[in-house]
């Protein structure tokens, strides 16, 4: 498999993540597919401490809001200085030119995150795992200074409609969720592609005709439920469709079941599947069995 990685993907991605809580990663890159990533040398996360960006005895990073209000706000200089630090400045031209030489690489590109950005979803971590360089700026809650954004910032991030303190979880759910995108970083090179959420929107117009096949992917709509050994669970028995090595009936069961799951906890989802004739059949007899 080393060989073959190794043809696959020659490239290294980096994420540069600039927080006031650096120790709030330890666990979260030292696990699972983010440490082999890294020590495969597929990823490389480096950590900024904004405090090492301070020059006063106390190390401020943060400051009271002009105008008043609650909270404290994230001071622009020591941000400014992190990224100078990473060779990032107001100027650096963010977008790839099309004049004279050839770029020596792309820019990185520099995200915000806070709860007022436009919402991470799985098309996004597809288009930065693309990227050679992410750098994530956590923000704190109560705000950053928005010369920051307005200066540095390509976009600003959001990971979901709730409050969190701080950019930092939002920052591990971005790594983990793009560098698993990267070739070669699941052992399987196809198996990130198969879950929920899965393809490609362009691909979800594709109208798929019968049962749609695994290649397929899961079309937009949440992955079916899995099981193992044993075969008895207490009271439960696993499906036993599952048993029974008929492929073509266990790929339309869990088509079903998507259908099924997508149906209950996730609705919204439906209305841009891509459905076949099968699909839409199987729907309208799970919305009568729910009538
Ligand atoms: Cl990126 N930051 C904060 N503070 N809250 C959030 C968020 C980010 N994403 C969702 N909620």
């Amino acid at each position: 498999m080393g060989g073959k990685r190794a043809l696959l993907s020659s490239r290294c991605m980096r994420f540069d993540i600039v927080t006031i809580f650096p120790g709030y990663f330890e666990s979260v890159f030292t696990q699972g597919i983010v440490r082999r990533a890294q020590a495969e040398r597929l990823v490389e996360i480096r950590l900024h401490d904004l405090r090492d960006f301070t020059h006063d005895r106390h190390r401020t990073v943060d400051d009271r809001p002009f105008g008043g209000g609650e909270g404290m706000v994230l001071k622009p200089e020591p941000l400014a200085e992190a990224l100078a630090s990473l060779g990032i400045y107001p100027m650096t031209p963010r977008a790839p030119t099309t004049s004279g030489a050839q770029a020596q690489s792309a820019p990185p590109r520099v995200i915000l995150l806070s709860a007022q950005g436009r919402v991470f979803t799985q098309a996004l971590a597809r288009e930065l795992a693309g990227l050679e360089q992410v750098v994530l700026i956590c923000g704190r809650y109560e705000g950053v200074d928005e010369r920051i954004n307005e200066l540095y910032c390509d976009m600003e991030l959001s990971i979901g409609d709730y409050v969190l303190s701080g950019g930092e979880p939002a920052a591990a759910v971005v790594v983990d969720a793009t560098m698993r995108l990267i070739p070669g970083v699941l052992g399987n090179e196809a198996s990130g592609e198969f879950e929920s959420f899965g393809v490609a929107d362009a691909e979800i117009d594709v109208d798929v005709e019968g049962v749609p096949r695994s290649q397929h992917g899961a079309g937009g709509l949440l992955d079916y439920p899995h099981y193992t050994r044993p075969a008895e669970f207490g009271e439960l028995r696993a499906p036993e469709v599952l048993m029974n090595g008929d492929h073509a009936q266990i790929r339309r069961w869990r088509r079903e079941q998507q259908l099924k799951k997508t149906l209950k906890n996730r609705p919204d989802l439906l209305e841009r599947a891509a459905l076949s004739t099968e699909d839409r059949k199987m729907l309208k007899a799970l919305l009568e069995a729910n009538n």
